[in-house]
């Protein structure tokens, strides 16, 4: 199912107009109301502190519950499932899962205990969905109004899937596209093209995926697609197959409808197609995480964090006045490479007053921020920095 649209949250929003108003004269987002509710049962293990429920499908991470360590814990970091997750009884034996190999010269399954013995690798990698940022276009794209927090950056291990295929004699001749199957039971008496969660990513992808057991030096959770996932840094997370049961080479891009006209970038009132571009790799990002809203007067330490998705992210740089000037933010802590965001703050001293506080990434190949995000049908891949600016006032 392509559609994320979150009729829970429309309910929220719609049904309790004076909820509504009351929050707004608190001045609080329509967001904080979300966050009243509960964590659903199978991430009850989570910060409810940090976190935003929009569905039981669908939780994103605070804006200000990012910090500076660089590493989003597994408890903070955000959640997003097409369907609902598959029971946790598949997480009871994790090295007894398999996923079946096609494509390669000796196709088969592959349990996680042998794939555990054929290499291991670990990388850090920003995991954002497509969809992080929609709630700041103003065509009201469908789907879960993501802020900043549908985006964590983590530790994965798992082995390169290059090496896999390399155990299985090698991939088939002339296959452009690896297409991987997402392990939920579907609903009967449905298109299972229509739900299934199955997505082709060209073979450039290969470089650097991974099947993935461990997040952040944890089993993997049920709840972020343990025992087994598909992880490939620098692409979007729709295509980081949770529970992954099938890895096929194929000569065409799956035509399950996630992949077929879902994840496309289209203008605005247009359905997808085939023949649009995939949400495959990520674009230059940043946003500020803090301070959000009222600091005293003084030295003030605006933090972020900025990354280049599919590239290194090279410099950021922050804006006081709404984009008229700007000046570099150092970034702090290591580099964990290409594929991580790097926390970054800037200490300035500031007078009483309104400031308009922006930040402008740019990567290692010179792609910087666009000041206007793209607006597209479904309201995907957003890195405008206006719409990021944050408003504070400085007492
Ligand atoms: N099997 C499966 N894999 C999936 C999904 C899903 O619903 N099912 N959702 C995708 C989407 S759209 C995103 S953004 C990421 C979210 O990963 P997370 O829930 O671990 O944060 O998983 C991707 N992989
Ligand atoms: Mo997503």
């Amino acid at each position: 199912m392509s559609d994320n649209f979150d009729p829970r949250r429309r309910q929220v929003l719609l049904g309790s107009a004076v909820a509504l108003a009351s929050a707004s004269l608190l001045g609080l987002s329509p967001l904080s109301l979300a966050a009243e509710m509960p964590l659903p049962d199978y991430v009850n293990w989570k910060t409810p502190e940090a976190l935003i429920v929009h569905s039981a499908n669908t939780l994103e991470t605070k804006r200000d519950a990012i910090g500076t360590s660089i590493v989003t814990s597994n408890e903070q970091l955000f959640i997003r499932n097409n369907l609902p997750p598959p029971p946790p009884s598949i997480v009871t034996d994790r090295d007894a899962w398999t996923v079946a190999f096609q494509g390669v010269k000796n196709p088969r399954s592959i349990s996680l205990g042998e794939l555990k013995t054929l290499g291991v690798q670990t990388v850090a990698s920003v995991l954002q969905c497509s969809g992080n940022g929609r709630a700041f276009f103003e065509h009201e794209a469908s789907g879960t109004q993501w802020e900043t927090g549908a985006a964590g950056c983590v530790f994965w291990s798992g082995v390169p899937v290059k090496a896999v295929a390399e155990a299985l004699g090698g991939i088939v001749d002339g296959l452009p596209y690896m297409t991987s199957t997402g392990g939920e039971e579907l609903p009967a008496g449905l298109d299972p093209k229509s739900l299934m969660v199955e997505r082709s990513v060209p073979m450039r992808a290969l470089d650097q995926a991974i099947l993935a057991w461990e997040l952040n030096g944890e089993p993997l959770p049920l709840a972020h697609g343990g025992p087994l996932r598909l992880v490939i840094p620098g692409y979007y997370g729709v295509n980081n197959v949770k529970y992954v049961k099938q890895v096929a080479f194929t000569a065409e891009q799956t035509d399950a409808a996630i992949q077929a006209s879902g994840y496309r970038i289209r203008p605005v009132g247009q359905p997808g197609a085939p023949d649009q571009p995939s949400m495959w790799e990520m674009n230059v990002k940043s946003w500020i995480t803090q301070p959000l809203k009222q600091v005293k007067a003084g030295p003030v330490a605006i933090q972020g964090v900025a990354f280049g998705g599919a590239k290194e992210v090279k410099g950021v740089e922050v804006s006081l006045d709404g984009g008229k000037n700007w000046q570099a933010a150092p970034f702090v802590g290591p580099n964990l490479g290409q594929y991580a965001w790097r926390p970054f703050v800037l200490i300035v001293d500031l007078k009483p007053g309104n400031y308009s506080l922006m930040s402008r990434a740019t990567d290692v190949e010179g792609n910087t921020q666009p000041q206007e995000g793209l607006a597209n049908e479904r309201g995907y891949g957003h890195n405008g920095w206006r719409d990021h600016g944050v408003g504070i006032s400085i007492v």
